[in-house]
């Protein structure tokens, strides 16, 4: 494993890195302590052409201001907390919100607008990113020290371990922002890449794009992806869950029973990643807008630029009923692995 580094912006005043890991096929990760976000990710294509197949932005600068998620570790909590609200214990709670009346991805100053600590250990191909949140963080209970592990393996694995304690109840539910394109060209859209879902349902949303109640199932609906098909069949259907978005933005159940939680598959460069997870869901999104704060090789992020698989427990689970338990008690370790493997076929 072959590691390297460089500088990819300043901020409060300090360089801050960008660390890249090359296993011996060409596959390399390469990520910030700033909010420990994932900052490119190249794979070889079926011809060999080594390229990265991520949405990021290129400097810190441009990242820090304009918040895009890319590659970030997202949390305390990951998805939408209704009107910031919640109840643990008896005690309720009202955390910062920052969109509209609703908590998005951890709030105002949430996980991935930090600047973690890192330990890089380059033989085990590791990169070790540590954070202390302090209580009332986005006005969350209880001081909590967290850790994600990336490790890239020689079998081509991209494994991200969280970590996390807390000296007083509260709630964690981290996830990973990629987004991927498979093509290796952000310019192209996603649309023809072949998604397969282990699940069986998917969570409706509501107003404000916060999750329903329910777990509808994904027979007979664009959002059966138990069989491999082109992401386009459900982003560009007329579905009055997908209509209004312009594309998917969903929770997927995943089938606890099943090993491998879903595969994404590019027919241009013969990409695929398969990912594993021990979370209850994935949010799929699929970029529905172009976003022109920023570029991105001096182009704006256009819509349909990547598809996001955000392994997490569903998101709002404190406030929805058999949704998962994203509590976390002092003398507790929360534990959750997420493994993406990059490989090819023709
Ligand atoms: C939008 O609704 C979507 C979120 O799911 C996504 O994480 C964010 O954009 C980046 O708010």
């Amino acid at each position: 494993m072959e590691l390297t580094k460089k500088v990819f912006g300043r901020f409060e005043n300090q360089d801050v890195y960008e660390y890249t890991l090359t296993n011996k096929n060409g596959v390399s990760i390469s990520a910030t302590p700033f909010g420990a976000t994932l900052t490119k990710l190249v794979t070889p294509d079926k011809e060999g052409k080594r390229e990265n197949i991520t949405l990021n932005v290129e400097n810190l600068e441009d990242f820090a201001s304009n918040r895009p998620f890319y590659g970030a570790t997202i949390g305390r909590v990951a998805g939408r907390i209704t009107k910031g609200k919640f109840t643990l214990d008896g005690k309720d709670y009202q955390v910062d919100v920052n969109e509209g009346e609703n908590m998005l991805h951890g709030g105002p100053n949430g996980l991935d607008t930090k600047l973690w600590d890192i330990v890089v250990d380059e033989s085990a191909g590791r990169l070790v990113f540590t954070y202390e949140s302090p209580a009332g963080e986005n006005n969350f209970p209880g001081t909590m020290q967290i850790r994600v592990t990336y490790t890239l393996t020689e079998e081509n694995d991209w494994v991200i371990d969280y970590e996390a304690t807390t000296d007083e109840a509260t709630l964690f539910n981290p996830t990973n922002h990629v987004y991927f394109n498979l093509t290796g060209d952000i310019k192209k859209p996603i649309l023809d890449h072949e998604l397969e879902l282990a699940s069986l349902k998917y969570v409706p949303l509501a107003e404000e794009n916060l999750p329903s109640e329910e777990k509808a199932s994904v027979e007979g609906t664009p959002f059966d992806f138990q069989t491999a098909k082109p992401v386009k069949e459900a982003v560009l259907s007329d579905h009055e869950q997908i209509k209004p978005l312009n594309g998917l933005d969903h929770p997927f159940v995943l089938d606890q029973g099943k090993e491998v939680k879903g595969t994404l598959y590019d027919p241009e460069s013969g990409r695929e990643v398969t990912f594993y997870t021990d979370c209850n869901s994935v949010v799929v999104f699929t970029h529905n807008g172009e976003v022109d704060d920023y570029t991105i090789e001096g182009e704006p992020a256009r819509q349909y630029a990547g598809i996001t698989l955000e392994t997490q427990t569903l998101p709002d689970a404190i406030n929805k009923k058999g949704f998962g338990n994203i509590v976390l008690r002092p003398g507790e370790t929360f534990q959750s692995r997420t493994t993406y493997h990059f490989g090819t076929r023709d």
